[in-house]
Formats: structure tokens, C-alpha cells, sequence
């Protein structure tokens, strides 16, 4: 047994049918612990890092325009960490097959995602498959401030010259 990390997306999809709740609780049963959560907004760039290992597949732009949210009017996704033991399996258990239509009728894509007519797979959550793909994805959708654990390691630089948005 060994304490993993995984990355787990609410994608568009999800939102629009406002199953965050059920995810949630599906999720529940695995007594894992959330060390991090945001609503985050897709940039193409953060699309296209995320799904890098499947741009020579010819759903790739579709794919993307999914994650962006051009599919289903809205431009957010909701990312988790999770911990705990076995973390990124218990989670996939849940999740069920890639594709929809081959998933346990009563995982979450089961129950929810559908194949599109131009052949993408809304399959409502993202969840990372491995130690070394929950390390990349993590880090591409969480800065170390916002985690409440220290999961990988971290260095210090000094930022000048750093332009942020603040409240005015
Ligand atoms: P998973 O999300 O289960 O780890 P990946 O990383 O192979 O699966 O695929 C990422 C996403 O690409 C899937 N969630 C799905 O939306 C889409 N996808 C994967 N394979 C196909 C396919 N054969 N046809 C259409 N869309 C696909």
C-alpha cells in the first residue's frame, strides 16, 4: 500500500449537468482526503498541456474544445487533489472506463457521459492514471500554495517586475 496523489477534473460536461454534488459523494466512499480545490478557467495552453500525450489522436481539437468548455457554454472546470492509499486506482474505480459506453453503468461515466456525434467521449470527470501522470498533472493544475499538504518538492525564487491582478 502506498499514500498517492491524484488529480481528479469536474469537466464541463459535469458542470452543466450540476453534478458536482454526486461526484463529491461517489467520491466519499473512498475515505480518501481532498488537500486541494479550485474552479479553474481552461486556457487553451492549460487544454492543450493536459491532454499533450493525445495530440497526433484525430479527436484531439474536439477534445480540446471540450476541456475549454466550447462544447457546453461555460469556460470552468473543478480540480481536486486527493490522498490517501491507492488513491489514483479507488478514484478510477469509481470513474469507470474511458469510454462511456464500456463503463460500469454505475460508475460516474456510466451514469453520465455520453460519445458525442463528432466521436468525443463526454465522459464528465478526468482522473490521473498513474503516480508519474497524477506528479505531471498536479503540478500543471496546482501551485504548491494551494495544496495543504507538501507533495513534491519546492524551491524559492524572487519574482521582480511581476505583474497581478489585486482588488482595486
Ligand atoms: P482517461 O481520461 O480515462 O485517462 P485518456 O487520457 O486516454 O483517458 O483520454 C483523455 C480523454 O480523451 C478522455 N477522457 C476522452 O474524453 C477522450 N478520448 C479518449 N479516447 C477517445 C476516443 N477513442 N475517442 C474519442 N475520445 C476519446
Amino acid at each position: 500500500m502506498s499514500i498517492e496523489q491524484t488529480l481528479l477534473l469536474i469537466k464541463p460536461d459535469g458542470l452543466l449537468k450540476s453534478l458536482t454534488g454526486n461526484i463529491l459523494t461517489g467520491l466519499s466512499r473512498t475515505k480518501l482526503i481532498i488537500v486541494g480545490a479550485k474552479v479553474v478557467r481552461v486556457s487553451k495552453e492549460l487544454a492543450e498541456k493536459h491532454y499533450e500525450h493525445l495530440k497526433d489522436k484525430p479527436f484531439f481539437n474536439e477534445l480540446i474544445r471540450y476541456l475549454m468548455g466550447e462544447l457546453h457554454q461555460t469556460n470552468r472546470v473543478v480540480a481536486f487533489v486527493y490522498q490517501g492509499e491507492n488513491a489514483i486506482k479507488k478514484i478510477r474505480d469509481i470513474v469507470g472506463d474511458t469510454n462511456p459506453e464500456n463503463a460500469n453503468p454505475v460508475s460516474i461515466r456510466g451514469a453520465y457521459g455520453r460519445i458525442t456525434t463528432a466521436g468525443v467521449f463526454e465522459n464528465v470527470v478526468h482522473a490521473s492514471s498513474s503516480m508519474e501522470n497524477a506528479e505531471h498533472e498536479i503540478k500543471l493544475w496546482f501551485q504548491p500554495n494551494e495544496l495543504v499538504e507538501d507533495l513534491y518538492p519546492t524551491k524559492e525564487v524572487t519574482i521582480t517586475q511581476k505583474k497581478e491582478i489585486v482588488w482595486a
